[in-house]
Parts: C-alpha cells; sequence; structure tokens
C-alpha cells in the first residue's frame, strides 16, 4: 500500500509525462514549421515514449492498490524555434524532469517505500539516456552552426529513430 503523499507525488508525474508528450508535440509542429520531416519524426517517437512513460506511472499506481486523479495539462511553451533552440528546450525540459524523478525517489526513500524506489530505478537510467542523446543533437547542431548541407544531414538521422519496444 502506498503512502497518501507518495500516491498524490505518482499523480503528479502522471501529469508531468502528459505535460512533457504535449510538449514534444509541440516541438514536432514547430519542427515541420522549418522544413524538417526527420525532427518532426524524432519528437514525434519523443512524444509516443512519454505516453508510454505516463502509463508506466499508471500503471504502477494501480497494480499499488492506489488511486488515479488525474489533472489539467497545461499548454506548452514553444514559441516560433530554431532547431538548435528546439533541442535546447528539449534538453532543459528533461533535466527538470530528471530532478522531479530525483525528488520522488529521495520521498520514497524517506518513507521506505521500496517497491516505489525501485520502480522509479528504470526512470533514473532512462533520463541518463534521454539526456545524453538531446545532448548530442544539440552538439552536432552547433558543430553545422545553420549550415543547410549539415542541417539536411542531421535531419536524415534523426528520420531514422523509431519508437523502441518497451523494455
Ligand atoms: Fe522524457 O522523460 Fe519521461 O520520464
Amino acid at each position: 500500500m502506498q503512502s497518501k503523499q507518495v500516491e498524490k507525488a505518482l499523480n503528479e508525474q502522471i501529469n508531468e509525462e502528459l505535460y512533457s508528450a504535449y510538449a514534444y508535440l509541440a516541438m514536432a509542429a514547430e519542427a515541420d514549421k522549418l522544413g524538417l520531416p526527420g525532427f518532426v519524426n524524432w519528437f514525434k517517437v519523443q512524444y509516443a515514449e512519454e505516453l508510454a512513460h505516463a502509463d508506466r506511472f499508471f500503471n504502477f499506481v494501480l497494480e499499488r492498490d492506489g488511486t488515479i486523479e488525474l489533472s489539467a495539462i497545461g499548454r506548452p511553451e514553444i514559441g516560433e524555434e530554431t532547431a538548435l533552440s528546439l533541442f535546447e528546450k528539449a534538453l532543459a525540459h528533461e533535466q527538470h524532469i530528471t530532478q522531479l524523478i530525483f525528488r520522488l525517489k529521495d520521498l520514497a526513500r524517506s518513507e521506505s517505500d521500496h517497491a516505489t524506489d525501485v520502480f522509479l530505478e528504470w526512470f533514473v537510467k532512462e533520463q541518463v539516456e534521454e539526456e545524453a542523446s538531446t545532448r548530442a543533437v544539440i552538439d552536432q547542431l552547433k558543430m553545422v552552426a545553420g549550415d543547410p548541407n549539415g542541417l539536411f544531414m542531421i535531419d536524415r538521422e534523426l528520420a531514422a529513430r523509431k519508437v523502441e519496444p518497451a523494455a
């Protein structure tokens, strides 16, 4: 049985994951305006992954006999962007999510909730991967410095990303 405090925090994380999905969908739309189909694909894959993250939290709360409380999803702050600023926003967002996962883990530990603590391990590793893959694209974008040929090559690479089957 989860404490009410852990249950509330897990419900809030469902909202954060759904917001993440929504933000990546907004980034995909912005990338489309820039005429970068590979970037659109990358953000859409990320969108699908965030929905799967929300689902993991959702299933875990129910598995532990908890109650789901869904709340309103905020509007993503995505304005007129460049390819680089989109990825910089993505990285800042993932860093924020990492902090939330760490805080959740601290809470689970402080309540000796080993089940939630172990459940969150997957997310700790996932965040390391997500930050690294986002940072790698930022590095590439900085390297090509807006050169259209370089951007074209990166776009082709991002077009190859596929949704990974759930581990
Ligand atoms: Fe992008 O990460 Fe979810 O958790």
